[in-house]
């Protein structure tokens, strides 16, 4: 699906008709060496690159390059570049790593990441996990959360979401969400947890129509008074993406950028992330929901090469 995805040309980020992996790296190795970078020549060409390309490209000089870009570029733009040269699933593995090991841990890493990628994915990921850390993601996961909002994680990462509509739990999941929240005093999680955490994105949408039709209520708003904390969040996530992941995203772009300050480690995670899969959705999502645009909005809370870098990445404006 993925795939599918790539090759649908959502994507701002393409695989480049002329590639060359040899020319690149020489490119690159020079852009790089010697007093100075040349941050400008590096950036037009990483992001005239797919993923895998770039790969190719670093595995010809691997150490070179990574140590010049090391010592060469510092602060966000780096960490974006060195994001834009790490393969998608590692990315992910990368940054749920760091999600749970870094200081603390980052709910809302692990929630955009767990709730958002498909059961396939979700598959690589652990693999991956394993085979980098050799530790079991699930473990680390319910090391560092707990109650039953670890309980949710541990659904999304068990990845066992059926395919397609079930007509006949249409009717009784809606049911079933109401008698868990609204109807009852206090609230079930669990079945909360079974109904969002199980089924296909496309059979919850005909679920959260049927529940308004039942209940008057939004599925969301029913989510926002019968829960709290993190358990909430992870299933307003799930809401969100199984109505639209690019509208899902556009809205992260947007919080992570709103107000006084800027959270860059979401900003660079989702524009490098889905440079290659939706960026035009998320962009379209975007300019739909708010006033602006994602062009726009990043220019107004950027600077320098890192500003530049996110709208190559963002890939032009929308009027
Ligand atoms: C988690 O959900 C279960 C099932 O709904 C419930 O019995 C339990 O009290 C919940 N745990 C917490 C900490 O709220
Ligand atoms: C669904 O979710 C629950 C957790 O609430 C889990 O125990 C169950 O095995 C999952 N799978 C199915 C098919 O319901
Ligand atoms: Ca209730």
């Amino acid at each position: 699906y993925m795939k599918d995805l790539r090759s649908a040309g959502r994507g701002t980020v393409k695989a480049h008709g002329g590639f060359n992996a040899n020319n690149d790296a020489e490119v690159l190795f020079k852009a790089m060496k010697g007093l100075g970078t040349d941050e400008d020549a590096i950036l037009q060409l990483l992001i005239a690159r797919s993923n895998a390309q770039i790969h190719k490209t670093i595995i010809k000089k691997k150490n070179y390059l990574l140590f010049f870009l090391f010592i060469s570029l510092g602060g966000k733009f780096e960490s974006l570049i060195v994001a834009l040269m790490t393969p998608p699933i590692m990315y992910d593995v990368t940054c749920l790593r760091d999600a749970i090991k870094g200081a603390g841990t980052d709910e809302k890493g692990l929630i955009e990441i767990l709730a958002s990628r498909l059961p396939n994915e979700v598959n690589e990921i652990k693999s991956l996990y394993k085979r980098e850390h050799n530790d079991d993601l699930e473990k680390d996961v319910t090391g560092d959360t707990g109650g039953n909002f670890s309980r949710m994680l541990v659904v999304l990462l068990q990845a066992s979401r059926q395919q397609g509509i079930q007509e006949d739990l249409i009717q009784s999941d809606a049911q079933a969400l109401l008698a868990a929240g609204e109807q009852k005093y206090g609230t079930d999680e669990g079945q909360f947890i079974t109904i969002l955490g199980n089924r296909s994105n496309a059979h919850l949408r005909r679920v959260f129509e049927e529940y308004r039709k039942l209940s008057g209520y939004e599925i969301e708003e029913s989510i926002q008074r019968e829960t709290s904390g993190t358990l909430q969040e992870v299933l307003l996530a799930v809401v969100k993406c199984a109505r639209s992941v690019p509208g899902y995203f556009a809205e992260s772009l947007y919080n992570a950028m709103k107000g006084a300050g800027t959270d860059d480690q979401k900003l660079i995670r989702i524009m490098v992330s889905r440079s290659e899969v939706d960026m035009m959705d998320i962009r379209a999502e975007f300019r739909k929901r708010f006033a602006t645009s994602l062009h726009k909005t990043i220019q107004g809370d950027t600077s320098g090469d890192y500003r530049k870098a996110l709208q190559l990445l963002c890939g032009g404006d929308d009027a």
